[in-house]
């Protein structure tokens, strides 16, 4: 380990798998025992790829009871519900009404947003990771044409230019939720002329208000869920009443990464795979011509209502890396704003890698939520991303201290990036057990 931290490995994956099982409930995996009582997409991604180092069949229930919610449109809700833990979490399943759209699925409550969609390298990670190779070639035969199906409906229907970059409609299908880089669109909703519904949050009976999005936040959260309402969840509809519509550089990579192991699984499998490959090829032009910031060496956000770029000072402006977006000049420039003070400090106030947003902006907040901690999963995409460009030495540093911030503070949603204060304050933030800390932990452990 770069920090000289001797981490008892074994004892660490003991841990994350006993985590894993506390919080599994039948058929899915709950993100965290209290906080978040139903299975979350991305998470669930994320999950799967910790069970596929020692249990096929967790990983494979896991998906195929994701994929449960999937709309007939191809959309695959960011929350499917637990009836049982239905009171436990706002918005539950009733506020969304979903049932106003065709496309809902008969038996399954669902959210009416989407996630960012990592299950095409999730699905390749599962097969890498499987010791029985004709079980998982079944599985990714059963998976590969319902992830087409959702790539379809992004390409479809969020990319209204038809230039391959595809549109979140509400934070939480970032999955940085309550990052900076949404507060400028956000902040041009004139909350004197419209009205949000009532509703009472839940997230705190769980939680540190100093670790959540504010109240102004949610009001924003929860106008963006009426707007959808009232657009019957059909995308033209809401396109026109938006006033958030943004093609956000991590969500497009991700896209990207997902393409590009489906063409790789779907070569296995026989199947076409042309249309992925046009995807790609428009997908990454673009996130090069619109999104390419060469300034701040980051890739930027694009607001597509007030049409403009929202400059990126969140770490998912570097994240294009794991998608193989950038050529390696730009990797090189990126790197550079990597290890320069923006997010790796200086000798005299030194970070965790990696903050999810820059310590140098105002907006920077060490224990909010997407406003600054540390998160697993992203330093998960970032050591990936490092060490196919090469960079293997930050690649290990990110991956060495990732686990030095588990096996230190324990399995928590997310982490301070200020060392000085995470080593005082000697715990991390949000949620404790937290199901993907613990899942990346036994990929990353694997690496080593
Ligand atoms: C957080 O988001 C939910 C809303 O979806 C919340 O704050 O209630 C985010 O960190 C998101 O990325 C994550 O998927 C979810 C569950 O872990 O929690």
């Amino acid at each position: 380990m770069n920090s000289g931290i001797q981490i008892d490995a074994s004892l660490l994956m003991q841990e994350a798998k006993d985590i894993l099982q506390k919080n599994w409930i039948s058929s899915f995996t709950k993100p965290a025992p209290d906080l978040y009582p139903h299975q979350w997409n991305w998470d669930s991604g994320f999950i799967a790829i910790g069970y596929s180092h020692y249990d096929l069949d967790r990983a494979e229930l896991e998906l195929r009871h994701l994929f449960s919610g999937q709309w007939k449109n191809g959309m695959l809700p960011h929350i499917i519900f637990n009836p049982e833990a239905d009171d436990n979490y706002f918005p539950g399943s009733h506020f969304w009404e979903t049932w106003r759209s065709f496309d809902v699925p008969e038996h399954v409550r669902t959210s009416g947003i989407s996630n960012p969609p990592v299950h095409g390298f999730v699905l390749q990670k599962i097969y890498q990771n499987a010791s029985d190779k004709a079980r998982a070639l079944n599985f990714i035969k059963e998976m590969f044409p319902k992830i087409m199906e959702m790539h379809r409906y992004f390409y479809r229907e969020r990319d209204p230019h038809q230039e391959g970059l595809v549109y979140i409609r509400h934070p939480w299908e970032s999955g940085n939720d309550n990052s900076p880089t949404w507060d400028e669109p956000l902040e041009k909703i004139d909350f004197s002329k419209v009205k949000v519904p009532p509703f009472t949050r839940k997230d705190l009976n769980n939680s540190h208000e100093d670790h959540r999005p504010t109240n102004l936040d949610y009001d924003r959260y929860i106008y963006l869920i009426d707007i959808f309402r009232k657009g019957d969840y059909k995308e033209d509809q809401i396109l026109k009443l938006t006033p958030f519509a943004v093609q956000d550089p991590l969500f497009n990579t991700i896209l990207i990464k997902s393409n590009r192991a489906l063409i790789e699984l779907g070569a296995l499998i026989g199947e076409d795979t042309g249309e992925l490959e046009a995807w790609n090829e428009l997908s990454i032009q673009t996130m090069n011509t619109k999104l390419w910031n060469p300034d701040t060496g980051m890739y930027d956000a694009y607001d597509l209502v007030h049409n403009q770029r929202i400059l990126m000072e969140a770490s998912s402006g570097l994240m294009p890396l794991f998608g193989s977006v950038p050529d390696q000049q730009k990797a090189e420039e990126m790197y550079k704003t990597l290890c320069g003070p923006a997010f790796s400090g200086s000798s005299e106030q030194s970070y965790y890698l990696c903050p999810s947003f820059t310590p140098m902006s105002e907006k920077f907040n060490a224990k909010k939520y997407w406003r600054g901690p540390v998160w697993i999963n992203m330093n998960w995409m970032l050591y990936h991303g490092l060490n196919s460009y090469g960079y293997r030495d930050k690649a290990e540093q990110v991956r060495s201290e990732s686990l030095e911030l588990l096996s230190h503070y324990g399995f928590y949603e997310y982490f301070d990036p200020i060392r000085n204060v995470a080593t005082e304050h000697n715990q991390g933030y949000g949620s404790r057990q937290f199901s993907w800390s613990a899942a990346l932990c036994l990929d990353l452990l694997d690496d080593g």
